[in-house]
């Protein structure tokens, strides 16, 4: 499977940002290098910063578009993402966060489980490169123990990495869901792929691909107590 004979114009990147400009045009010209041909939705809920600037200026030969939602009433991560899926025209699509912690040199691998029809495709953390506090490290094991609980009670699809937020997926599969349950989700949360697993009653086909995670090199964290608390919330 080599990047270059590969087409991905049947794909579609969505990266949900707030004030990402030290990291976007990096990552927009890594998405070009390795998934050529693709499209690319910067989801961004009124970044202060250039983030809007750099996204429009790109030149190159992916397809970027800027989904403002700087006026929209509800704000988030979740929603954001939801949004660029009901606008999504491909049949497949990715979701990436745009601090370059999820490595672009995946998205080929997502691209390929989704055409052996797989209807997700999670990343799954082998490793964290870098410091991460230990109660950062815990919160992360409990969330993703108690994520999983959660979904195994209700009887829903169980997946390695409930918790991801770097997953791939099929427009049609969520586009119902989205237009009919969207409230079911939180939209300020951070879970987007937890909330439709949770939602979700059918049975999906779904597999992961590893990747070594970096810490944050650029920018600043968004996570607030406040969302954690949301997700735990969420959880019962
Ligand atoms: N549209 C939108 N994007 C958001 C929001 N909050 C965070 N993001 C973006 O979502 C992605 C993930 O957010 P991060 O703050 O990196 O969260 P994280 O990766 O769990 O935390 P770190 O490891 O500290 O980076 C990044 O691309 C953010 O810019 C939001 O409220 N709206
Ligand atoms: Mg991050």
């Amino acid at each position: 499977m080599t990047t270059s004979s590969v087409d991905y114009s049947d794909f579609t990147i969505i990266i949900p940002t707030l004030n990402e400009e030290k990291s976007i045009g990096k990552l927009i010209s890594e998405i070009e290098k390795n998934a050529p041909k693709s499209s690319i939705i910067i989801s961004d809920d009124g970044s202060s910063d250039k983030t809007k600037e750099i996204t429009e200026s790109y030149d190159g030969d992916v397809k970027v578009n800027f989904l403002n939602r700087k006026e929209e009433k509800s704000h988030g991560l979740t929603v954001s993402v939801l949004d660029a899926i009901l606008k999504c025209s491909t049949p497949y699509f990715l979701v990436m966060d745009g601090d370059l912690q999820h490595p672009p040199n995946t998205i080929s691998q997502f691209h390929f489980l989704l055409q052996q029809n797989y209807d997700i495709v999670t990343g799954k953390r082998i490793e964290v490169i870098g410091r991460w506090s230990i109660q950062r490290k815990l919160m992360s094991y409990v969330a993703r123990i108690l994520g999983k609980f959660a979904l195994l009670i209700r009887r829903r699809n169980l997946i390695k990495d409930v918790m991801t937020g770097f997953f791939a997926s099929k427009r049609d599969i969520w586009i119902p869901v989205i237009q009919e349950q969207k409230n079911k989700f939180i939209l300020e949360g951070y879970k987007v792929l937890f909330d439709f697993l949770k939602i979700y009653k059918r049975k999906l086909k779904t597999t992961h691909v590893e990747y070594v995670f970096g810490t944050r090199d650029y920018g600043e964290s968004k996570i607030s107590k406040r969302i954690i608390w949301l997700y735990f919330k969420s959880l019962f």
